[in-house]
């Protein structure tokens, strides 16, 4: 993703992850807040045209490099940008087969190994999702040393920005879930396990793995 930075559509039907995520939040999810982090990123970098070739995960990675006058911009919308692009691909509609088979797939057993079984995993991210106080993400990442790890990071902040390599991220601002689920949050984090693109998950594995 570069300069102009542009709405990538979703993958799938505004309307294809319900009941677990309804229409009218991902519509104004994806129509109004991401794409209004792609407008505050364009704007910001619009004069400094030496960024215009960069991935913005370059940018994300190395935010100190930028000019103090849009850093902080760059770092919420660019982080806003990058960060919901890789959660529309993470979801998929819970009716879709998964490919994913547990004999087969490297992430699950590197899940197994790191973090004591799946059932773990899955409550150690949830209950991150949950406590996270505020805005801000869960994440599944890789880190430089090649080991899996769960933590939130606060408002549009990426683990880029930590050195490590994001593999899945879960948006747990309210305007992911408030409209449904209204303070129920972890209402929204249970539902949210049956749209996972496991397929999609993996592949961001595999990336950041080679
Ligand atoms: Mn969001």
């Amino acid at each position: 993703m570069k300069y102009p930075y542009t709405l990538p559509p979703l993958p799938y039907p505004y309307d294809a992850l319900e009941p677990y995520i309804d229409r009218m939040t991902m519509e104004i999810h994806h129509t109004k807040h991401h794409q209004g982090y792609i407008n505050n990123l364009n704007s910001a970098l619009e004069k400094y045209p030496e960024f215009h070739n960069l991935e913005l995960e370059e940018i994300l990675k190395n935010l100190n490099q930028l000019p103090e006058e849009i850093r902080t911009v760059v770092r919420n919308n660019g982080g806003g940008h990058y960060n919901h692009a890789l959660f529309w691909e993470i979801m998929k509609p819970a009716s879709a087969e998964s490919a994913l088979s547990p004999d087969q797939s490297v992430l699950l057993e590197n899940i197994r190994n790191t973090f004591g079984s799946f059932e773990e995993f899955k409550k150690l991210f949830s209950e991150t999702a949950l406590k996270h106080f505020g805005s801000g993400w869960a994440w599944l990442v890789l880190t430089p040393d090649k080991k899996l790890k769960v933590y939130s990071l606060p408002n549009q902040d990426n683990p880029l920005m930590n050195g490590d390599l994001p593999i899945m991220g879960l948006d747990v601002w309210e305007h992911a879930y408030y409209l449904k689920y209204q303070n129920r949050r972890n209402e929204y984090i249970e539902a949210w396990w049956n749209v996972v693109n496991w397929e999609k998950v993996e592949e961001n594995y595999n990336k950041a793995i080679s």
